[in-house]
């Protein structure tokens, strides 16, 4: 089950995606932490934050509207109480940094440079929730461009950095290909749609913000969708998928479209174990279709000839 994102190796492909698992710490009631491949933490910002007034989620038809306003303890408190905490118990971990300027990437980039032990950075470049909330970075190329290369730029050290891209966008491939040519060595996808609900009742936005973050399984056809696209235009650069994966079979269909590796997200919140669950039921269906390791079915949808390959025998 080992995977390889670039210059990043991991024991496994499943990870914790950002923003369902905290700093990792609820989860290991649960689960072993040092079992998943990677946490990747909420995203970090350098001040401490509330987040946006309640109610903050609201259920959808298999989803999940969030409008939780990047909540979190600042980049301080994270690295001196959560990041200890997570490799302390063996976990790997990948901080994912949110800014509203450049400026602040930049200022989070710097602080990590300090700390040791870190897997990846990834580069949200596309929270709904902020202030700004209409125009996160990742919407557009040039900007996107300008944070990845101004982190990439003040990072001191030689750490793998990954860029979250919002599907929210007329070309993904666009924005992807602005990010690695501006230093990224791989793209998360995706974050969440931009959704809102009204309580037919009170007549009311169900969020306290009105519009949120659209994720869960209602989600996972764009997902998959948007890896298949960035993977068609850059076959090599390695992608996180994640977008409404709750079983080991909708792990197995993101790499099938070319991820390298997959993000479990809005499954933990009803199932604190579906780190562990998700990729216990990934070996299984591998096992199943006599694959022996993950690399070896990375991308298969893309083939261009039609049928099964030999030795792949599918069950129905
Ligand atoms: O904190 C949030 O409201 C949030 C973030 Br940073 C994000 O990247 N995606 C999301 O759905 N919510």
């Amino acid at each position: 089950m080992r995977a390889r994102l670039g210059p990043l190796e991991l024991p496994n492909p499943v990870l914790a995606a950002s923003g369902c698992a905290g700093a990792g710490r609820e989860l290991a009631q649960f689960i072993d932490v040092a079992r998943v491949g990677a946490i990747i933490s909420k995203s970090i910002m350098t001040e401490p934050r509330t987040g946006n007034p309640a109610p903050r989620l609201a259920e959808t038809p298999s989803g999940l509207l969030n409008s939780v306003g990047l909540q979190g303890p600042g980049v301080d408190a994270f690295l001196q109480r959560d990041l200890p905490w997570l490799l302390s118990r063996g976990a790997r971990v990948v901080v994912s940094i949110a800014g509203q300027t450049v400026r602040e990437y930049d200022a989070l980039a710097s602080r990590l440079s300090d700390a040791a032990g870190v897997s990846a950075v990834e580069i949200n470049l596309s929270c709904p929730n902020a202030e700004d909330a209409g125009r996160p970075f990742g919407l557009d190329p040039a900007t996107a461009g300008v944070v990845v290369a101004a982190v990439r730029g003040s990072l001191r050290y030689d750490v793998p950095v990954f860029a979250k891209l919002s599907p929210d966008v007329t070309d993904i491939v666009a924005v992807a290909g602005a990010c690695v040519a501006s230093g990224a060595d791989g793209l998360s996808l995706i974050n969440v749609l931009l959704g809102m609900a009204i309580d037919v009742r009170t007549m009311r936005p169900a969020l306290a913000g009105a519009y949120g973050g659209l994720s869960g399984p209602a989600v996972r056809p764009v997902a998959v969708r948007c890896v298949w696209q960035v993977r068609e235009a850059f076959p090599d650069v390695p992608i996180i998928g994640t977008g409404g994966v709750r079983t080991g079979r909708d792990a197995l269909e993101l790499l099938l479209a070319g991820a390298s590796m997959v993000g479990v997200g809005t499954a933990i919140i009803h199932d604190p174990s579906a780190c562990s669950r998700v990729l216990r039921e990934l070996e299984e269906e591998l096992a199943a279709i006599g694959v022996d390791r993950v690399a070896d079915i990375i991308g298969q949808a893309h083939r261009r000839a039609p049928g099964v390959p030999r030795g792949f025998a599918w069950r129905t």
